[in-house]
């Protein structure tokens, strides 16, 4: 019944995670073959503006509608027109992408021999028809928070909230992708602060923390929603800048550098600016993430012996 897409092209469907506000509303998604059920659900959850519901008739359609919508949450009919509950489950959670989706059956299926198959089955919750109003957003919005979470806890740099080292790599690989097939260029800077341990050492690592955290602050609030920020490592960060020529990307890294010196970090003893110094490299010039990651490291080097607080194309 289902028509299945392949495995790999689901492995490597894009996060949304990547280019969502942490504000976004819930995305829940529910699958019945009754359009009376889905009208219910719908008008339940319609009332919640931090919600925003999809209702799917045709279980055939369950993961394309899943890569495109990428909902947090699954509200999943048991008994359907040729196929049931369990058999979808089962599909889904084949495919890497959404093999940790919640899914909560919605049926009025109250044996707990059936309940028990169906959590065994890829299932995370079972809710009996009829349900309450509070029980189900309760329901949607606890499995929906939980799985953002964990999402964003695989995704995102604790200290500073932005990629982390390996979502990084993997945004890299992606964009890199898209502009291949898109016959767009790409520019890939990493930058690094100048003399950081003397920050440490002069001003304690706590003061260090605060330098790194305006330093993501900063790049975040000036990089496009195109653009892909990560912190690499220590206090060494990446932008990835799609559509971006040599030259814009070496106008925008040096805007960038010039403002964040220009910022004074407070402490008790006193006030200090701090830099960075930044290598760049260019897609296609450097066709493989790999080679465009090593020519941006050279670059970057490169800035480092010529004194440092510039950028090296
Ligand atoms: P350069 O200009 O050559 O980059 O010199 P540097 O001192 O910045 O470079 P180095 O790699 O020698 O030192 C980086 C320092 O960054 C060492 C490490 O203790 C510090 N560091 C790494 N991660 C963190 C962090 O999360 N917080 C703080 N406060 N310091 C960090
Ligand atoms: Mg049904
Ligand atoms: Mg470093
Ligand atoms: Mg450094």
């Amino acid at each position: 019944f289902v028509a299945p897409l392949t495995v790999n092209t689901l492995v490597d469907a894009v996060d949304p995670l990547a280019f969502e506000s942490k504000d976004e509303p819930y995305r829940v998604l529910a699958l019945d073959d009754s359009p009376t059920v889905l009208a219910t659900v719908e008008r339940i959850l319609s009332q919640f503006p931090n919600i925003h519901m999809r209702g799917l008739r045709e279980p055939s359609r369950i993961l394309e509608t899943l890569m495109d919508f990428a909902p947090d949450v699954l509200l999943l009919d048991f008994h359907m027109d040729g196929c049931t509950g369990l058999e979808v489950a089962r599909i889904i959670r084949q495919n890497k992408a959404f093999e940790s989706i919640p899914i909560a059956y919605l049926t009025s299926e109250t044996s707990e021999e059936v309940q028990q198959e169906a959590m065994r089955q890829g299932g995370d919750d079972f809710l009996t028809k009829p349900i309450s109003a509070a029980q189900l957003v309760n329901a949607v919005v606890s499995k929906a928070e939980r799985y953002r979470g964990l999402r964003r806890l695989m995704v995102e740099d604790s200290l500073t909230g932005l990629f982390n080292h390996v979502k990084t790599k993997t945004l890299l690989q992606q964009t890199l992708l898209l502009a291949d097939r898109q016959g767009v260029p790409v520019s890939y800077a990493i930058l690094d602060i100048d003399h950081f341990k003397q920050v440490n050492d002069t001003y304690g690592h706590t003061t260090g923390d605060k330098v790194i955290k305006a330093l993501a602050r900063f790049l975040r609030q000036r990089m496009r929603r195109s653009d892909v920020v990560g912190r690499y490592g220590g206090e060494e960060f990446v932008v990835v800048l799609f559509d971006s020529t040599p030259e814009d990307a070496l106008e925008r890294v040096e805007t960038l550098r010039k403002g964040f010196g220009g910022i004074f970090h407070q402490t008790d003893q006193g006030m200090f600016a701090s830099t960075f110094s930044a290598g760049i490299a260019h897609f296609p010039a450097y066709p493989t993430m790999m080679e465009l990651m090593v020519a941006a490291d050279d670059a970057l080097y490169a800035s480092k012996r010529a004194g440092r607080n510039r950028c090296t194309l």
